[in-house]
């Protein structure tokens, strides 16, 4: 599905509080328990005044055909077969479209969202949240028995997300999250164009949101059925954090700008970093291209310091006068100037033992050197930047 648009309506039946959509592609096996417990949930607090709408995209295993069977006891549920298109994202949007509620959600088909969470998340938004999201990454919440690889692909996930989008990303611990309520006057006037799997960040990159509500819970082990993520929806979450960068407008070439600016000046510092280190090396007589150098000696170590720290003042100096400009003519003077350089040194000692200890833990985590070192250099790099971004030339 490309860029296509939809635009959900303004109408709603106001004897609908709230339309839940769930997407479904071979939940055969799930979609009768949790029909049957989220009806045991809503009945408790808002019966005969919700409906469940359950999207399959004409799942192999008949899906759709299970949960029509269910129709007969449950007239609050709808079920939508879709034979034309695919993806989760487009699923619940096309649930949305035909949703008569006042608040719209989604929950997975597949039991890992506890279907008990929702009783929080709706009282969120009914005492005034525009969105309310249930957070794997907040007190008292889990992403359950995750594998450490698992783990770090979310995390990963997490920060390119709030490298691409920090405006976005950052107003939520968990922007990935696949369960939330919206209430429908929050993305009426706006144009949609899901793609992929995260129709959350779609929400917050063009919707209206104002107030925010988290809600902690623990991702549940998938006991029926199969994940159905595959490197191609990481390749769509990319696609889709792009195409939002440059929709939502906020700055955004100029963002991107910057991040390249950011990433320039931190190829100079290589390149100052090795300068030092030969001249060093010219200087106290050790050989930088020799095998087997014994790293106890004082002077290789003193060096190291010095071509690192040498490095940093190169690097911001480049980003006071360029990168940050903007921000820093702002705040002109030698005092500014100067915590502004303690800070950068602060942010950038950190990064180098995040890029350092991600590294050593990716590597025992049985990945390559090569790859562990890329992904340690891009997360520290994307902490570098966005710490001081944030809370060092503070531009936005
Ligand atoms: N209609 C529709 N639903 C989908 C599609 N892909 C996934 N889903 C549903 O979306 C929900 C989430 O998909 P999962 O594959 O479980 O993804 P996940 O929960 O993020 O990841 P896992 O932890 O690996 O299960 C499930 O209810 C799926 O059945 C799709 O193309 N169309
Ligand atoms: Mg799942």
């Amino acid at each position: 599905m490309g860029a296509t648009t939809v635009k959900i309506n303004s109408e709603f039946n106001p004897n609908y509080l709230l339309s839940l959509v769930v997407p479904t592609y071979n939940e055969g096996k799930n979609i009768i328990p949790l029909i049957e417990a989220l009806v045991e949930i809503l009945d408790r607090v808002i019966a005969d005044r919700y409906e469940l709408i359950v999207v399959d995209d004409d799942s192999p295993d008949r899906t759709w055909e299970i949960a029509q069977s269910l129709q007969e006891n449950y007239p609050q549920l709808q079920v939508l077969r879709r034979t034309e298109e695919r993806g989760l994202a487009t699923a619940v949007i096309r649930g949305w479209q035909a949703a008569q509620g006042e608040i719209l959600g989604v929950i997975d088909g597949d039991l890992q969202h506890p279907p008990e969470t929702l009783i929080d998340i709706y009282s969120a938004v009914s005492k005034g949240a525009d969105l309310a999201v249930a957070s794997r990454y907040i007190h008292g919440a889990s992403v359950g028995s995750w594998s450490g690889i698992r783990q770090f692909l979310s995390r990963g996930a997490v920060s390119l997300a709030l490298w691409i989008l920090p405006e976005i990303a950052s107003r939520l611990s968990d922007p990935m999250s696949g369960y939330f309520l919206v209430r429908r006057s929050a993305i009426v006037d706006c144009e949609l164009s899901p793609i992929g799997y995260k129709i959350l960040l779609e929400v917050m990159g063009r919707g209206q949101i104002d107030r925010v509500a988290e809600i902690p819970y623990t991702f549940l082990e998938r006991q029926e059925g199969s994940s159905k993520v595959t490197w191609r929806q990481y390749e769509q979450f990319i696609r889709h954090l792009i195409r939002l960068r440059f929709a939502t407008g906020r700055g955004s070439v100029g963002t991107i700008g910057r991040f390249l600016r950011f990433g320039i000046v931190g190829l100079s510092g290589v390149f100052v970093d090795f300068l030092v280190l030969w001249l060093a090396s010219q200087m106290l007589g050790f050989s930088i291209t020799a095998a087997k150098t014994d790293l106890g000696q004082l002077e290789i170590f003193i060096s190291k310091i010095a071509a690192v720290e040498i490095a940093i003042i190169n690097n911001f100096i480049w980003n006071d006068l360029w990168t940050f400009r903007d921000a820093s003519i702002k705040q002109s003077g030698f005092k500014f100037r100067l915590l502004r350089f303690l800070r950068f040194n602060l942010a950038c000692t950190i990064g180098a033992l995040i890029n350092i200890s991600l590294f050593i833990g990716l590597v025992k985590l049985g990945m390559s050197l090569l790859l562990a070192n890329l992904i340690a250099i891009v997360i520290s790099t994307a902490w570098n930047y966005l710490i001081n971004l944030k809370f060092n030339w503070r531009t936005s």
